[in-house]
C-alpha cells in the first residue's frame, strides 16, 4: 500500500481565482486520494514556520506579504510518489518556465503569484502536514465502500 503522502496548498491567488476545484480534479484524475482538505486564513507566524528554509532569501519578505492576501485551500493527498509526481504536475516554481499541461504552465505568469505550493521532499511534507493539520488528518481505504455488502 502506498504511504507517501504530500501537502498541497492552494495560494491566496489560485483561491481568488477559483482554481481550487481545477487543482482537486487534477490530483484526482491522476489517480491520487485525497486525506484532509481546508481552507484558512493563515498567520504570519504559520506562514513563517512554513517557509522557514526561505528566511535569508531575499523575496521572503514579499512572499509573506503575498500568503497572507488572503485564504488559502491546504490539502493532504497520498499515493506512489506523490511528492515528486505531485510536484511535476504544478509544473516550475516559475509559471513561466513551466510546460503547458502543467498547473503553473496552464494558469500563471508571474514567479510571486505562483497559484499553489507542493512539498519537495517526503520529510518537508510531513513536516508540513503536522503543521498545517495539528489535530492529524483521516486515514481511509478507497476500496471500504465499493466491497460494502450490505
Ligand atoms: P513552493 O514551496 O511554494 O511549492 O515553491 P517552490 O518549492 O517551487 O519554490 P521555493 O524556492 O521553495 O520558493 C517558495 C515560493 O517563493 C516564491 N518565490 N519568489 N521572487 C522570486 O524570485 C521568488 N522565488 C520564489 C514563489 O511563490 C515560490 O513558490
Amino acid at each position: 500500500m502506498a504511504t507517501e503522502r504530500t501537502y498541497i496548498m492552494v495560494k491566496p491567488d489560485g483561491v481568488e481565482r477559483g482554481l481550487v476545484g481545477e487543482i482537486v480534479k487534477r490530483f484526482e484524475n491522476k489517480g491520487y486520494q485525497m486525506l484532509a482538505l481546508q481552507m484558512i486564513q493563515p498567520t504570519k507566524a504559520l506562514l513563517e514556520e512554513h517557509y522557514t528554509d526561505l528566511k535569508e532569501k531575499p523575496f521572503f519578505p514579499g512572499l509573506i506579504k503575498y500568503m497572507l492576501a488572503g485564504p488559502v485551500v491546504g490539502m493532504v493527498w497520498i499515493g506512489k510518489d506523490i511528492v515528486k509526481v505531485g510536484r511535476r504536475l504544478l509544473g516550475e516554481t516559475n509559471p513561466l518556465a513551466s510546460n503547458p499541461g502543467t498547473i503553473r504552465g496552464d494558469f500563471g505568469i508571474d514567479v510571486g503569484r505562483n497559484i499553489c505550493h507542493g512539498s519537495d521532499s517526503p520529510a518537508n511534507a510531513e513536516r508540513e502536514i503536522s503543521l498545517w493539520f495539528p489535530n492529524g488528518v483521516v486515514h481511509w481505504n478507497r476500496a471500504h465502500v465499493q466491497n460494502l455488502i450490505y
